[in-house]
């Protein structure tokens, strides 16, 4: 695969590889109420004064919902060979539990149609994050009847698609959906409580192990995975107190998804971190983990960034080490502090961009966990774009961090590690859960208060990739 003049710095991908681009159903979509939608959790969170950036809500957002056909027209312009999206439930079965909304299903069915038109595969998620409201009002994630509701809702669109969809995600990064939705508030339903995040990290896995079954039975075929979002947690420096906080941080954003799924339990370490915390992991029934670690077919993984940390005891030694120490933590229970690295590029989330990472944490999934199929669901970056004068958008700072990115996926299948496929985040500038439209994700440019699409210097950078199955070699520099 890696040339074999070494002052080439072309990288060839396998020839099978697959390239594809992701968006999800809220923050893209728009028509809120059209066609019998239900209210979903982020409908209510965005509604919410002070809950999202500048009162944005996904009222209208791109307004794809309208414009699909145009958006299935610049994804074959890119050239990209699977395009996932994501189902909204409250437009299946808007009241979470009842009856199917047929024009529902009707949307989903033209775009999957749209796709194989055009020779694109559909990668289809079942769950990002829009939750039917009427679900959150008995309970949410924190309640067991979501996940018997959500296998219901599975068998239905599995039905209704599953003769022109071959590759399933049953959750996209339910961590999010625990932790930020019912930990830190940071998203809907925006509520702070610890131990009811730990029980919804474990309805949402046991949501996902319901699901897997269903998917096998009722689609001939599937390949069924699971989407995590997992990043390299590295120490702010060799003490012990700050190798102890770069753990705990690994054990809630990591182990506590990639332990059950992978090995069918629960990390200790975090099972006794959480154990004062009322329902927390005392909603696990015999069983359960059983169901979640049933074999996937494929793991997808989300990564942006890498983060260091030091215990939040050791604030002063990490300031006087010359690392800038963030003010607080969303997380008090895991009593860490994020470390950043003065001179590092970051994007404009604030994340630090670090390719090196997305390597190291590819080769410790095949080390420790799996070596089934790894796709890169999610990478990608937010600048803070601009149309210039002569109307491009010249983002060649996106173009820098998706070929080191693309190269540090080429280093993990250069050391063994069977990954098949990267989607990039995002097709579409969109809605930015609490960040409203103030990030910029998309390789296309969105004017919002017209819907107009405008494809930026990444997309044709991207097109290039695909169309050549190569990247010119590249590293985030001071990357170790
Ligand atoms: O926009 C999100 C996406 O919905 C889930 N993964 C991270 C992206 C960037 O924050």
């Amino acid at each position: 695969m890696t040339s074999s003049n070494s002052n080439d710095r072309t990288r060839h991908f396998p020839p099978e590889f697959l390239w594809g681009a992701a968006t999800a159903s809220y923050q893209i979509e728009g028509s809120a109420t059209a066609d019998g939608r239900g209210p979903s959790i982020w409908d209510t969170f965005s509604h919410t004064p002070g809950a999202v950036w500048n009162g944005d809500n996904g009222d209208v957002a791109c307004d794809h919902y309208h414009r699909m056909n145009e958006d299935l027209d610049l994804m074959a312009d890119l050239g990209i060979g699977a395009y996932r999206f994501s189902v909204a439930w409250p437009r299946i079965i808007p009241d979470g539990t009842g009856a199917v909304n047929q024009a529902g299903l009707d949307f989903y069915r033209r775009l999957v149609d749209g796709l194989r038109d055009r020779g694109i595969e559909p990668t289809l998620t079942l769950y990002h994050w829009d939750l039917p409201q009427p679900l959150e009002d008995r309970g949410g994630w924190t309640v067991r009847s979501t996940a018997e509701a959500y296998a219901h809702y599975v068998e239905v669109v599995a039905r209704a698609l599953g003769d022109d969809v071959e590759r399933w995600i049953t959750l996209n990064e339910p961590w999010c959906s625990s932790w930020l939705g019912y930990g830190s508030g940071h998203h809907a339903p925006g509520i702070h409580d610890i131990g009811m995040a730990a029980a919804a990290n474990h309805h949402l896995l046991l949501a996902h192990g319901l699901a897997m079954p269903i998917l096998r039975e009722t689609v001939a075929g599937a390949k069924v995975g699971i989407t995590l979002n997992l990043s390299d947690h590295r120490p702010g420096s060799d003490d012990p107190l700050d190798v102890a906080a770069a753990r705990r941080a690994d054990g809630n954003l990591n182990r506590l998804f990639l332990d059950p799924i992978f090995h069918g339990h629960y990390p200790e370490d975090m099972l006794a971190h959480y154990s004062s915390y009322s329902p927390g992991f005392s909603v696990v029934r015999e069983g359960d983990l059983e169901l979640i670690s049933r074999p996937l077919d494929f793991l997808g993984v989300n990564y942006y960034s890498p983060a260091t940390v030091v215990d939040e005891s050791r604030a002063t030694q990490a300031r006087t080490a010359g690392y800038i120490v963030a003010t607080g933590d969303q997380f008090p229970d895991l009593r860490l502090r994020g470390l950043e690295t003065p001179g590092r590029d970051r994007t404009a989330m604030d994340w630090e961009i670090q390719a090196a990472g997305l390597t190291a944490l590819l080769v410790r999934i095949r080390d420790e966990y799996t070596t089934v199929p790894i796709y890169i669901t999610e990478n990608g970056a937010a600048f803070d774009d601009y149309v210039d004068p002569n109307g491009h958008v010249l983002d060649f700072n996106r173009v820098s961090y998706l070929q080191e990115h693309i190269s540090a996926v080429h280093d993990a299948i250069d050391a063994g590690v069977n990954v098949q496929g990267y989607f990039v985040w995002s097709l579409l500038d969109n809605f930015e859960w609490a960040f409203g439209y103030s990030r910029r994700f998309g390789i296309v440019w969105v004017d919002f208060p017209t819907g107009a699409r405008l494809p930026k210097e990444s997309f044709r950078w991207y097109r290039e990739a695909i169309a050549s199955n190569t990247v010119q070699y590249a590293r985030s520099p001071g990357g170790h």
